[in-house]
């Protein structure tokens, strides 16, 4: 008698410990999906102050340079599509595009700063009326890289006579994977929240890709085929400023103070040398997920 109450007992504080620990693994999940969620949720959202141009505005202006010997072009077969490979018969990779020693397709953006004495992070700014297009032409995007803000719309089209299957692989935002045949009306989508840079593919030409870097605010700018970029309307204040290229992940930073009305001139230089050590760097961590301990995997 006395035994069977203490098996009952060990049994009882099995199935308790049990509890607790199933109750704290499920309240672990939901810890990691807040802090995933990041900026964005409507308590942190309700305290941000609306930001106001003061009319003494600057802007953060320069060249993106290469140094080195830059990379050949890469062809690109669109034999597999017929249409694709008679809309673009010379079409050509753009993961790295350099005229001479300027680089282009590099989004220069503002991480962080100081504006007013107060953190830029601390401020809503509205996102433009206008949405934000991403093409499907020729069976390329365009444009291949550019930025957007939290909450501005953000249309897919398919401008060819060709079917396109858009994946937008967002780890911070809502990722969608949609067809969408010729003719189709645009894919509208919103991303909630800041996430540098979300990489597009297409399913049905692997050839296809495209990033799109989304902001909380309009302090962004992608080079052009002369590796420049204006950043405009610009408050007073100490930034943190990022160029990011697809080759380049880490990016550079350099920390830029904007005076009153001033147009600040911010250059930055990426060498080939860099672009060896960043594709061996990339390498490595792509290997990483091989290492992934099952235990966490079944905690999840
Ligand atoms: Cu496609």
């Amino acid at each position: 008698m006395h035994s069977n109450r203490a098996r009952f007992l060990v049994a009882l504080f099995a199935a308790l410990c049990l509890l607790a620990f199933a109750v704290a693994c499920s309240k672990g999940v939901d810890d990691e999906e807040d802090a995933e969620g990041g900026g964005g949720d409507s308590a942190e959202v309700a305290n941000l102050t609306p930001y106001k141009p003061s009319g003494q505005e600057g802007s953060i202006t320069g060249t993106i340079n290469f140094t080195g010997a830059a990379p050949a072009p890469k062809g690109i077969s669109m034999d597999a599509d017929p249409v694709c490979a008679s809309a673009s018969p010379d079409a050509h990779a753009e993961d790295i595009v350099v005229n001479g020693d300027k680089l282009q397709n590099v989004l220069v953006y503002i991480k962080e700063g100081q504006l007013g004495g107060k953190s830029i992070k601390g401020f809503k700014f509205d996102p433009p009326a206008q949405p934000a297009t991403l093409d499907q032409h020729g069976c390329h995007y365009v444009p291949h890289v550019q930025g957007v803000q939290v909450n501005q719309a953000f249309n897919v089209v398919n401008s060819d006579q060709t079917s396109h299957n858009v994946n937008v692989d967002a780890k911070l935002n809502d990722k969608f994977n949609q067809g969408q045949p010729p003719g189709a009306a645009p894919i509208s989508k919103q991303f909630k929240r800041e996430e540098t840079v979300i990489p597009v593919k297409c399913n049905q030409h692997p050839w296809m890709r495209a990033y799109v870097g989304v902001l909380s605010h309009p302090f962004f700018a992608v080079t052009d085929k002369d590796g420049r970029f204006e950043i405009k309307n610009v408050p007073p204040g100490t930034y943190t400023v990022v160029a990011w290229h697809e080759k380049y992940p880490q990016g550079l930073t350099q920390s830029v103070t904007v005076g009153a009305s001033e147009k600040k001139e911010t250059n930055f230089s990426f060498s080939d040398q860099q672009l060896k050590a960043e594709s061996l760097e990339g390498g490595a961590l792509r290997a990483l997920p091989a290492l992934e301990l099952p235990m966490l995997g079944a905690h999840r």
